[in-house]
């Protein structure tokens, strides 16, 4: 980490290489001697309020904050704050408004100094203890008596607290797995290696680029650890918007922040579901997808006129691959300038004719928006926005910067009047084109230029393609403050670049005097708020935002896409750890571009990357305007390929939309590592070539050139093929197998105990939600006595909410068992009527897993027993469906069937 490094910046077509050398690492215990509690009093919202004296300054790093206010709630049963900051005044915290929860206590002028007679603050599962003198705290779960936090030791320093530069540091035992600390590619997969750079600024930094802050920042980790066989895991959260690096040691993890304040958030699981159920209802559930969403997009850079489009369009349709999407990326717009339309490349009559035809169609339309508006006096979207003064500041004036359409301001949208301005443009651009869902990119934010810029007199700033990226603005060198150049350097892109490097100076200011310093990790955040407001008011439609630069809380709103990536295997397998990442980041829904942004795939990668593709929760082929084209259909094999897994995803939607659902109410990942369902199951822990949907859908896809088989690991039970159902894999213990992988051929395996809704297909979701469902129950293979669950919801997709009780939606939980010979299967229904409205049935049920015959010879159905005998039941009869809401609703509406 020390050497420098070579940076891709993704926003640049071409290579641009910045080389800076990586400043010294302060050893920490230099800094300083921390600080002594010196009161602890109940407050009275429940919480406790201490106070800390610094022991001894220093000047490293500016000088430290004499009095701190230390506050620690816990706030629910399973979760445990503890904030620290400036006892006497208020400082930069991630605003209550964008990121709702508890206020702390107002700071005041005085300080209590009552005798501290609190020796420990006591949740129902997570425990706080202190040191008095050096302040230190740790938090000990009780259940176990594990230390999961613990901010004493001697291997490394006191804790910092200076008006830029924060320190703090946790010991860890050596068998805590960590994952997360992102938005970072990961080469060597999802859990977290020791001794590997984990800086947090938002980046237009490409995910070519491995372990260097891009995009996101999300300052939260889950901790899982085997405790004498059983699993447990907990998640920490910082909430933190300042840059920071965090040091993780194997043993120990530091964090070094530029700023804010210290506000650590701990959930106690136990179980990686339940941390990530506890982290979603503190920063919000994951928004609600329209049932189209999961189907199939298509997008590019470069589709130069709407025949082109139309082309894409119809390709698909030929070549009988799902298409439910179709992006348009900045070729449609008038000299890239947002919410316009180009009238010579995309003519408004001729678009609102192809719309209202794949609309009809149920298809959807996407386009892209940047955040820069170009500085142009005779563009309606800028001459409102200088009306209202929605733009961020720098010496008074609206600061300059140039991305695509050449010199432009960047809106304030932490300023509630741009919120309301950016709300109208959307409504606006709705009228003159009716979207479906608005993609908003390069919101980290970025710009082309470092500093401040100025045109220079009789200069026309080129704006559109090939080289309009390069900087024609003289990008003068600011008057450097504190704000530009603060004492502490983040390895900010790797190479310790400058904080205002290529995005806003640092000391331009949002509304309310908050410094672009602070606030810079929020730009994308509060650009997605902004964004959802404004189509949800126009549509009253459940909005679909793909968002490129996320932070904590973002998941609630929008969509992300893991950015930049490149045409090579090694893109392709990290797509699988940032997209488990961003799970775990209450972003369920996730995908990289398939087939690679550039340069151009080979013909297998592009196969083996639909196949996994075909998997992510957000499933888009998009590439780079410099790329050859890298449609599906573009090879005949990546064609076969595609219809091959998307068309498994497609039968597959019934249970991908029931994930979404329940990512909406509890945060659950819609992909997610092997250990959320095998916590137990150590040789997991490190494992992202596979993944899971939901609880029971496995992926192992193959991620090397020239392999024709895999060897994925199957941990104990039972797992059935997808694609042959005959075939499956049964293992006590766990073991690695090794399976044919043909080019064509993805390996996808359902488990054991799984009730799994699907349906028929097609090339477009709207369709193939009206096709019949099928059930496919697994239970353990031979096994005598075992049982099996799962769910389905269905609803009205396109309204705002997604929700059961207003009679637009419908819940089955699933349940069948097997046991003296006989199968039995019922459901519980909760608001049946939508889907009997709908007409829905089930049509078949196919039973797994009653091999080893004589075991369960029969399956009763209503109380009728009925016998077949084979390893294999399938139900299929015409006479015999079973229609998804019951009428009535309730518990035990025994189905179904003879067999
Ligand atoms: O400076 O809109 O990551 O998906 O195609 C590049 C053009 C801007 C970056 C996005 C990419 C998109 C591209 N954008």
């Amino acid at each position: 980490m020390a050497s420098p490094t070579t940076i891709l910046l993704s926003s640049l077509p071409l290579l641009a290489t910045l080389i800076l050398c990586f400043s010294p690492i302060h050893s920490s215990n230099t800094i300083g001697k921390g600080y002594r509690l010196i009161s602890v009093e109940e407050s009275p919202d429940g919480g406790f309020i201490g106070y800390l004296q610094v022991n001894q300054k220093t000047n490293i790093y500016g000088s430290d904050i004499t009095t701190l206010r230390l506050y620690v709630k816990h706030e629910t049963d399973t979760r445990l704050r503890v904030h620290i900051t400036d006892a006497t005044k208020q400082r930069w915290e991630v605003p209550y408004n964008l990121l709702p929860r508890e206020q702390p206590p107002p700071v005041r002028k005085v300080i209590g100094k009552s005798p501290t007679t609190v020796q420990k603050i006591s949740g129902s599962e997570l425990i706080f203890t202190y040191t008095k003198d050096p302040f230190t705290f740790a938090v000990t779960r009780r259940s176990n008596g594990q230390t999961l936090f613990n901010t004493s030791s001697s291997t490394f320093g006191q804790m910092v607290f200076k008006d830029q530069y924060l320190e703090i540091s946790t010991s860890l035992p050596k068998e805590a797995s960590l994952y997360g600390l992102g938005e970072n590619s990961q080469a060597k997969g999802i859990k977290l290696v020791p001794n590997e750079p984990y800086t947090l600024y938002t980046e237009d930094v490409s995910a070519i680029n491995l372990n260097t802050d891009l995009y996101g920042s999300h300052p939260v980790y889950m901790d899982l650890r085997n405790v004498g066989g059983k699993a447990y895991a907990h998640g920490v959260l910082l909430l933190n918007s300042n840059g920071m690096d965090v040091f993780y040691r194997g043993t120990s993890l530091t964090y070094k922040v530029i700023g804010g304040v210290f506000d650590f958030y701990f959930v106690a699981g136990p179980s990686p579901l339940d941390v990530v159920d506890q982290y979603t209802e503190l920063i919000g559930r994951p928004a609600p997808m329209p049932y189209w969403s999961l189907g199939f997009h298509q997008c590019r850079w470069g589709y130069r006129n709407l025949s082109v489009v139309e082309d894409v369009v119809d390709n698909y349709k030929k070549a009988k691959i799902p298409l439910d999407v179709i992006w348009n990326d900045d070729d449609h717009m008038d000299a890239h300038k947002d919410f316009t339309l180009n009238n010579i490349s995309y003519p408004r009559a001729k678009l609102l004719k192809f719309l209202d035809r794949i609309h009809k169609m149920g298809m959807k339309y996407i386009v892209i928006n940047d955040p820069g508006i170009g500085v142009n006096a005779s563009y309606g979207v800028y001459q409102r926005a200088m009306a209202n003064d929605v733009f961020i500041k720098y010496e008074g004036k609206p600061f300059l910067a140039q991305v695509w359409p050449g010199p432009v301001y960047f809106p304030d949208f932490l300023n509630p009047k741009t919120v309301a301005w950016w709300g109208d443009e959307i409504r606006r651009f709705h009228e003159l084109v009716p979207i479906d869902g608005l993609w908003i990119d390069m919101n980290e934010v970025s710009n082309f230029c470092s500093g401040l810029c100025t045109i220079p007199k009789g200069k026309q700033c080129p704006s559109g393609e090939g080289p309009g990226w390069i900087c024609c603005l003289d990008c003068k060198n600011i008057t450097k403050t504190r704000w530009d150049d603060p004492p502490y350097k983040i390895n900010a892109t790797g190479v310790t670049a400058p904080v205002g490097f290529k995005t806003i100076a640092t000391s331009a200011l949002h509304y309310n005097g908050v410094r672009e310093y602070d606030a810079h990790s929020l730009y994308g955040f509060s650009e997605t708020i902004a964004t959802h407001k404004g189509l949800q008011s126009i549509k009253g439609k459940r909005p679909f935002i793909l968002s490129r630069s996320t932070f904590v809380g973002s998941g609630r709103y929008a969509a992300h896409w893991t950015g930049d990536n490149k045409g090579t295997w090694q893109s392709l397998r990290v797509s699988i750890s940032t997209m488990l990442n961003f799970g775990i980041f209450g972003v369920p829904m996730v995908g990289s571009d398939i087939c690679g942004f550039y340069p151009q795939p080979t013909e297998e990668l592009c196969n083996r990357w639909i196949e996994v593709g075909a998997f992510y929760p957000f499933s888009r082929d998009h590439a780079n305007y410099y790329s050859p084209r890298q449609e599906l259909y573009q090879w005949d094999t990546v064609a076969k390929s595609a219809r091959n897994a998307l068309g498994m995803r497609y039968k597959l939607l019934p249970y991908l939309y029931t994930l979404s659902y329940e990512a909406h109410m509890t945060g659950a990942p819609m992909a997610r590592p092997l250990f959320f369902s095998f916590p137990e199951y150590t040789k997991c822990y490190g494992l992202s070539t596979q993944f899971l949907l939901g609880t029971s859908l496995m992926i192992s896809p193959v991620l090397k050139k020239g392999r024709t088989q895999v060897k994925p690991l199957f941990p104990p039970g039972s797992w059935y093929h997808m694609f042959d159902m005959t075939q499956a894999v049964v293992t006590k213990t766990g073991k690695r197998v090794t399976l044919p992988a043909p080019l064509n051929f993805v390996n996808v395996h359902l488990y054991q105990n799984t009730i799994l809704p699907m349906q028929q297909g097609g090339l477009i979701s709207k369709e193939a939600r009206t096709t019949p469902f099928s059930l496919v129950i697994t239970f353990p293979a031979g096994a005598t006595e075992g049982y099996a669950t799962g769910k389905l919801y269905l609803d009205e997709d396109e309204l705002p909410e997604m929700k059961l009780g207003n009679g637009q939606s419908t819940y089955v939980d699933f349940y069948a068992s097997v046991g003296n010979g006989t199968v039995k299967m019922w459901s519980q229904v909760k608001e049946g009527k939508f889907a009997l409205s709908k007409g829905w049935f089930i049509e078949k049920v196919s039973v797994l897993g009653l091999r080893g015959v004589g075991v369960a010879s029969e399956i009763e159905i209503n109380g009728s027993p009925i016998s077949k005998e084979g390893e294999k039941i399938e139900v299929s009869s015409k006479e015999h469906t079973y229609v998804v809401g019951l009428e009535e609703e309730g518990e035990n509406k025994s189905v179904m069937v003879e067999v």
